[in-house]
């Protein structure tokens, strides 16, 4: 049994979506992040950096902070999901932690959520983010999911690109992309996990 401290984010969908796929219990506490909840003292004593997703296993009373770390052990907790070679599943998990979640996270602040204060800022991430957009597409070309099997990389990066429509980039112009795009969309456990407060919330269509 696990408890997952989260609030409605790609970042912190990553671990419900692998709670649901690996099939462990699991209850969502909230930590309000538009509210500040993540500077509390109780808080930052499981998460020195105040962020969420924090996991906590009820059963041990470890705690752990970091969505990629978290995949990581969950995924040595269960013996799945870590792909059929771990070593390509860690580059392209790492890609997403190190470079696509930061660029397309900034890319949400300077085009939709403060557009007009900065046009360099506004410029350059969505050029990153376009970019990030023909990579992926161009990866995924000539593989069937980033790290060869269904691993901890697609769901790391899966709730970043569900977040889409926000992007303004055109997800349905990267073929290749949206292949990957759909097909990760209808898991049960995705389905689920998107989820995770239980408020009909769905991965937007293509
Ligand atoms: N690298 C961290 C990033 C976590 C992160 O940036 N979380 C955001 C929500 S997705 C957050 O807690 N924001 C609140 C804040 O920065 O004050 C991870 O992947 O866990």
């Amino acid at each position: 049994m696990f408890e997952l401290f989260a609030d409605s984010t790609p970042n912190a969908r990553k671990v419900s979506i692998m709670l649901e796929e690996i099939n462990e219990d699991y209850k969502v506490s909230l930590i309000d992040i538009d509210k500040g909840e993540q500077f509390s003292e109780d808080f930052k004593k499981i998460s020195p950096f105040s962020k969420i997703p924090v996991l906590k296993n009820l059963k041990t009373g470890e705690s752990y902070f970091e969505s990629g770390a978290i995949l990581i052990y969950l995924a040595n907790y269960s013996g799945d999901f870590y792909g059929e070679n771990k070593d390509l599943t860690n580059q392209w998990l790492m890609i997403q932690m190190a470079y696509v979640g930061p660029m397309i996270g900034q890319h949400h602040q300077f085009h939709h959520y403060h557009p007009g204060k900065s046009s360099f800022g506004e410029e350059r991430y969505f050029q990153i983010a376009k970019t990030i957009y023909e990579r992926l597409d161009n990866h995924l070309s000539h593989n069937e999911y980033l790290a060869k099997t269904y691993s901890i990389a697609d769901i790391a990066t899966f709730p970043w690109i569900a977040r889409h429509p926000i992007h303004d980039i055109g997800l349905k112009n990267y073929s290749y992309l949206t292949r990957w795009y759909n097909l990760i969309k209808i898991r049960p456990a995705v389905l689920k996990g998107y989820d995770l407060f239980k408020k009909d919330e769905f991965p937007p269509l293509v």
